[in-house]
Order: structure tokens, then C-alpha cells, then sequence
């Protein structure tokens, strides 16, 4: 059968987050994109992920037009619990930054995207196979795939590599151009979701010595809990008495009586790292979001940094495309990285002080305590928290 040949000017590769907002942001500057996904639009919905949005993210969102129902059903939350040693204390994001940040799945974001696209009539193939991208040294790169046992070719102007940790977009940059940096972290994140109510009104972050907690949610009816886990354990040997009992007994002794349980209804294995590739661009190729870097979920900045990307990307293409200026896309590499690099820092910096590592002896731990006792008596150190969690500002 012979390949099929078709053009857009972007040719976007994943429709996670960063692949459907950039192709949302850039129907909106009048330019076309075509998104190319490997999953069905169900299974990409079905991977339960991020729930907690930073301010900048909110003012993207909303200027990509699918602010609505997040506005209408996000929670605002003005700060958080960290707990340990029996006691929780609160960090109060508004008195110490003016700002706090919305509860909005993941989920939810890229149901809103997907609906904008489809009402737009914009293209999106699912279930594109053998994705390969050619060319992306020249200014005619094509991307070759699959679908329903058909070859087809799409030539563009630009390719926009948003498809995660494992897509090709990374692995298409010739090794000796790639730069990465990575820290692999000894323990990974149970979670399970529920139809319960939050255990309380706001997120607890907290560090106990059988290991970290998280008590998170999605609505006021629905909680998403996380508790420290081997990298070796299995989901079949987790029953939700026994992941229920687990948290409980991780959590401060207030918070531990009020636990309301029920039945879960996702329970997954996530390992934690961090990664960063240098440079995110080559040639007509960028990088976005988890293709680029990966944080560990401890300060809630994968969504965000992927968000943050976008927009650099979008507004670099829309210049290109509007005034002929290639200046914010020949920037947007060094400007993304600059930020991302802090989220790195920062997010690295809260696991280290929230989990408990196999290898830290009797001095690392003291060493822990010592930080969170000064963390949640220092106004500075307790700014410096909120600052980053709220996210850092952008530089423009
Ligand atoms: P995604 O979401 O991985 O989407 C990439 C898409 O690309 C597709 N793909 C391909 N398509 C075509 N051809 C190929 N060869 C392809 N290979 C892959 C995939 O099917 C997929 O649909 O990346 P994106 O868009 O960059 O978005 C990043 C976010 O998903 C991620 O950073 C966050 O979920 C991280 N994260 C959190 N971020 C936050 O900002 N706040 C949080 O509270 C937060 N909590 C979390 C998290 C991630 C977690 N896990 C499971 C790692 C909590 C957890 C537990
Ligand atoms: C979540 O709700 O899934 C969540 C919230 C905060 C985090 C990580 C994950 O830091």
C-alpha cells in the first residue's frame, strides 16, 4: 500500500498535557498542528496523575480558553499540612506569597483540552504507531507513522516532541548532541483513589519514620493518598485494608482518627526520579514537558513545568509564524532549561526531606529533623517553601 502523504505547520507528538494545550494554544494564533498519540484518547485519560496546578498554570490555561469548568470545580488552597513527629504544622501559601494554587486533575485538564480540540474540529490521530521523525536537522522534517495498518507521512515546519519519559522525540537527537543529567531515587509511590471524602481540607505532606504519606484529593468527594514504597513491591500485595492501615499509621494521631475509607478505585506503582536532557531543542525538533525532564512528584511540578514549557514554545512558534522572528524559539531552550533546573532543585530538595532513605544513617536522619523543625519555625525558610511551591515567577 503506497504512504500517504499530508502537511501541517507543527507536527506534535504526544497528546498528553504539553502536546494537546500547545496545539490548543496555537489554534488559537491561527496555526496549524497536527497531534499525533499513541494510546486511545480513553487510555489517556485513564492514567491517574498530577492534581495540584500553580497559579502561571491557571493563567495558561485560561488563556488557551478551557479555564472554565476548572475555575468552576478546582479548589483553591491556601496552603498545606507538613506532619511529623506527631504534630502537624500549617504553611500558610497566602500570608507568606500573596498566592495559592488550584486542585484540578490531570485527568480533568486533558478532558477540558481534548473537548476544545474536538469542538474545534482540530485533528488528532490515536493510536499512531512506529512514530519515527526524519529530517529534523532540515527545514522540511516529516514524521512517518502508522495507523490502522496505513503508512503515512506528514511533512511540517517544526516538530514538537511532547510525548513523555519513553517516546521518540528524545531518542531522535543523535546521541553526541544530548546532554543528560538523572538521579534515581531507592523507593517509589503507592497511590490509590477513592470516592471518599479528603481525610482533611487540605493536602498533609508528611514524614514518619515507617516512611512518607501524602493525603491529596480531587474534589471534595474524591481522595488520592500516596504512602512510600520499596521499588520492589506489588500492587496485588497491597489489598486497600492493608494500604489504608499503612497510611493511617504514617499520618498524625488528628488526621489518623478521621480516615474515612472505601473501596479504591485505581491503585498504582509510580517510581521517582529526576532527569533533565540539555539542549531541548535540536534543529526543527523541541522538546516539552516529561520528554525533556522528569521531577519526582513530592512539589507537584511535572504538570507545571510541562505547562510552563508550552508556553515559551507557543509563544516563540506564534512570533515565528506572525513576524518572522526566530528569537524566542532559538531562545526557548536556555530559557526553559533556567526554570527547570530550580523545579529540579526544589522538587529534589522536598523528597530528600520528606522520605526516608535506606542509606541516610543516624546523622542523615538528624539531619532531616533538624531541617523540618527549622522549616516550620522560620518565616525565611517557610517563604522560601511557599515560594517555590506556588511556583517561581517567569522571567519576562
Ligand atoms: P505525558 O502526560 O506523559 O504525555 C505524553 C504522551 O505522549 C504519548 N506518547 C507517544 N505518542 C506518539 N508516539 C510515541 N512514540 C509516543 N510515546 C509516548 C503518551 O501516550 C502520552 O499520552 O507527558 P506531558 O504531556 O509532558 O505531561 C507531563 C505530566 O504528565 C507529568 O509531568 C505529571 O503527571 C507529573 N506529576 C505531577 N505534576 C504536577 O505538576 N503536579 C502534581 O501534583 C503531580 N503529581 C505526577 C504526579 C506524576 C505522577 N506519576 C504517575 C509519575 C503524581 C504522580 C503519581
Ligand atoms: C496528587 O494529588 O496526585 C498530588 C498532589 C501533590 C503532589 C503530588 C501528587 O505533590
Amino acid at each position: 500500500m503506497s504512504e500517504l502523504i499530508t502537511r501541517t505547520q507543527v507536527a506534535i507528538i504526544g497528546g498528553g498535557p504539553a502536546g494537546l494545550l500547545l496545539g490548543q494554544l496555537l489554534h488559537r494564533a491561527g496555526i496549524d498542528a497536527v497531534i499525533l498519540e499513541r494510546q486511545s484518547a480513553d487510555h489517556v485519560l485513564s492514567r491517574i496523575r498530577a492534581g495540584v496546578l500553580e497559579p502561571g498554570t491557571v493563567e495558561l490555561l485560561d488563556q488557551a480558553g478551557v479555564g472554565a469548568r476548572l475555575h468552576a470545580e478546582g479548589l483553591s488552597h491556601s496552603g498545606f499540612e507538613l506532619a511529623f513527629d506527631g504534630m502537624s504544622h500549617r504553611i500558610d501559601l497566602q500570608a507568606l506569597t500573596g498566592q495559592h494554587v488550584t486542585v484540578y486533575g490531570q485527568t480533568e485538564v486533558t478532558r477540558d483540552l481534548m473537548d476544545a480540540r474536538s469542538r474545534a474540529g482540530l485533528p488528532t490521530v490515536y493510536l499512531a504507531s512506529d512514530v519515527r521523525l526524519e529530517g529534523i536537522e532540515s527545514d522540511s522534517p516529516i514524521v512517518r507513522y502508522v495507523r490502522d495498518g496505513q503508512s503515512h507521512a506528514l511533512r511540517c515546519d517544526y516538530v514538537a516532541g511532547c510525548d513523555g519519559f519513553h517516546g521518540v522525540s528524545r531518542a531522535s537527537i543523535p546521541a553526541s548532541v544530548l546532554r543528560s543529567f538523572e538521579r534515581v531515587y531507592p523507593f517509589g509511590w503507592l497511590g490509590v483513589l477513592c470516592d471518599t471524602p479528603p481525610v482533611s481540607h487540605e493536602l498533609i505532606y508528611a514524614n514518619h519514620p515507617r516512611g512518607f504519606a501524602l493525603c491529596s484529593m480531587r474534589s471534595v468527594t474524591r481522595s488520592r493518598y500516596y504512602v512510600q514504597c520499596d521499588l520492589d513491591e506489588k500492587l496485588e500485595d497491597w489489598p486497600d485494608e492493608r494500604f489504608f492501615d499503612e497510611l493511617r499509621s504514617r499520618l498524625d494521631p488528628r488526621a489518623a482518627a478521621t480516615l474515612i475509607t472505601g473501596p479504591s478505585i485505581e491503585k498504582s506503582i509510580a517510581p521517582l526520579r529526576s532527569f533533565v536532557c540539555e539542549p531541548m531543542r535540536h534543529g526543527a525538533l523541541f522538546l516539552a514537558g516529561d520528554a525533556a525532564h522528569i521531577v519526582p512528584p513530592t512539589g507537584a511540578k511535572g504538570l507545571n513545568l510541562a505547562a510552563a514549557d508550552i508556553r515559551l514554545l507557543a509563544r516563540g512558534l506564534i512570533e515565528r509564524y506572525r513576524h518572522g522572528s526566530t528569537t524566542g524559539i532559538d531562545d526557548y531552550s536556555r530559557r526553559c532549561l533556567e526554570r527547570v533546573w530550580k523545579a529540579v532543585r526544589f522538587s529534589w530538595w522536598m523528597t530528600t526531606l520528606m522520605h526516608r532513605f535506606p542509606d541516610s544513617g543516624g546523622f542523615g536522619q538528624r539531619v532531616q529533623e533538624a531541617e523540618l523543625s527549622y522549616l516550620v519555625s522560620s518565616a525565611a525558610a517557610s517563604g522560601a517553601l511557599a515560594e517555590n511551591y506556588v511556583g517561581l515567577p517567569f522571567e519576562d
